[in-house]
């Protein structure tokens, strides 16, 4: 009863609301996300989305979980942009092992029209005639720039929120959360598919968890995808010295977010290689049915494709085929122009103690 409720009406969700389902009894939380997930998916079908760091390292932020900033000292190898077909071919790679999508990610703030974004205009358009659903992850985004990649047939835009308001100022202090809402609204202007969620286990609250679900879950309409992150502390960033998530964290906030975003895909995403296999068939379990695969996320290891396969025959779960949930978006003729635009993306630039910290450490070292 309580699933067709979700198809009924708009719902509103409160911090509270959401804390309650996530504070539940474990067995409880765990009953009525498998309900709900039963009724609005395949329970034995997961999605399989490979990532391809397209340009690591050297970025300008100062995102305390991140090995990219070029301001901590993380052993992380930079590139430049990759080529098409370097890009291109590790889609075929990733394809051909098993992934119906592929994530390309930039270290960058922010796209910037001119030869670098026509480069990935044109790798979203040569891997969506690959039949793979091709998802980037760019930074932030003018309103053109998501048509131009509309244009390109882009099937989703990856932007994180990551943390409730609150914490978010807590974690980065070159770029504004009101940002990342405007390009999400700027995604939400085109028919591209949304991809955003955040991480969990950055010293935040059990609030913050619920905070962040909330301003997901009253998107309207949700987010499509929703990356489900649990940190992982690389040496040299701000945040290395943080504990583990323990599995059953990650398993009321992969619950919480199916009860609360009841159509989305909700990814396992980092932090894979500390959980066990039976951790992992505890989150398909309550609702996760999507993973990013391949043995490296951006620039840190991922469990091996081969293993997840295994496991996915011993839990007799299928993959999900490209295009299953959303129709495939046909590139078009490009008709919109660059702009040429530098748009003020806000810097609050307030001082974050440990960012400070871990910036003096990289200094330090690099003397
Ligand atoms: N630069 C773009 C941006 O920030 O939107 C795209 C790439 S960024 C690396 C994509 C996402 O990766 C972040 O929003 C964050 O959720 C996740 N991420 C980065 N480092 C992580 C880490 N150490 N542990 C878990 N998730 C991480
Ligand atoms: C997301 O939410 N997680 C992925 C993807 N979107 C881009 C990235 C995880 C990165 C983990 C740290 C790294 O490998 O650098
Ligand atoms: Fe740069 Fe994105 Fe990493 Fe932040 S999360 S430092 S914006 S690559």
């Amino acid at each position: 009863m309580q699933t067709l409720y979700y198809f009924m009406e708009r719902k509103e969700w409160t911090n509270q609301e959401i804390l309650d389902i996530y504070q539940q009894p474990l067995m409880d939380l765990l009953y009525q996300a498998a309900s709900v997930h039963r009724a609005n998916h395949d329970p034995n079908k997961v999605q399989v989305s490979s990532l391809i760091s397209i340009k690591t390292g050297g970025c300008s932020e100062d995102c305390g979980y991140c090995p990219q900033a070029a301001r901590y000292h993380t052993d992380i190898e930079g590139n430049d942009l990759m080529s098409v077909r370097q890009v291109k071919a590790q889609a075929l790679r990733a394809k051909a092992s098993g992934s119906s999508r592929v994530c390309l990610g930039a270290a960058w703030r922010n796209v910037k029209d001119g030869k670098d974004f026509d480069e990935v205009i044109e790798m979203v358009r040569e891997i969506t005639q690959l039949e793979m659903e091709v998802c980037c992850t760019l930074g932030m985004l003018t309103e053109n720039q998501a048509k131009r990649l509309e244009e390109a047939g882009l099937y989703a835009y990856n932007h994180n929120i990551d943390s409730s308001e609150e914490y978010y100022k807590e974690v980065i202090s070159t770029r504004a959360f009101e940002d990342r809402l405007e390009t999400i609204g700027n995604v939400r202007k085109t028919s591209i598919t949304l991809c955003s969620g955040g991480i969990i286990g950055m010293g935040e609250s059990v609030e913050d968890r619920a905070g962040m679900l909330k301003i997901l879950a009253n998107m309207y309409p949700q987010p499509e995808s929703v990356p489900i992150n649990a940190l992982v502390p690389v040496e040299g960033t701000p945040l290395e010295e943080q504990g583990p998530v323990s599995i059953f964290e990650m398993v009321r906030m992969v619950a919480t977010t199916r009860i609360v975003l009841p159509q989305t895909q909700v990814r396992l995403s980092a932090g894979r290689t500390q959980m066990s296999e039976e951790g992992q068939a505890l989150c398909f379990f309550a609702g996760a049915n999507s993973i990013f695969a391949g043995d490296k996320l951006l620039t840190t290891p991922n469990p091996d494709i081969k293993q997840d396969m295994k496991l996915f025959n011993e839990l007799s779960i299928k993959t999900q085929a490209p295009f299953e949930k959303h129709a495939k978006r046909e590139p078009k003729e490009p008709v919109t122009p660059p702009l040429g635009e530098n748009p003020k993306w806000t810097r609050p630039k307030h001082k974050i103690e440990r960012n400070e910290q871990a910036r003096i450490k990289a200094k330090n070292l690099s003397k």
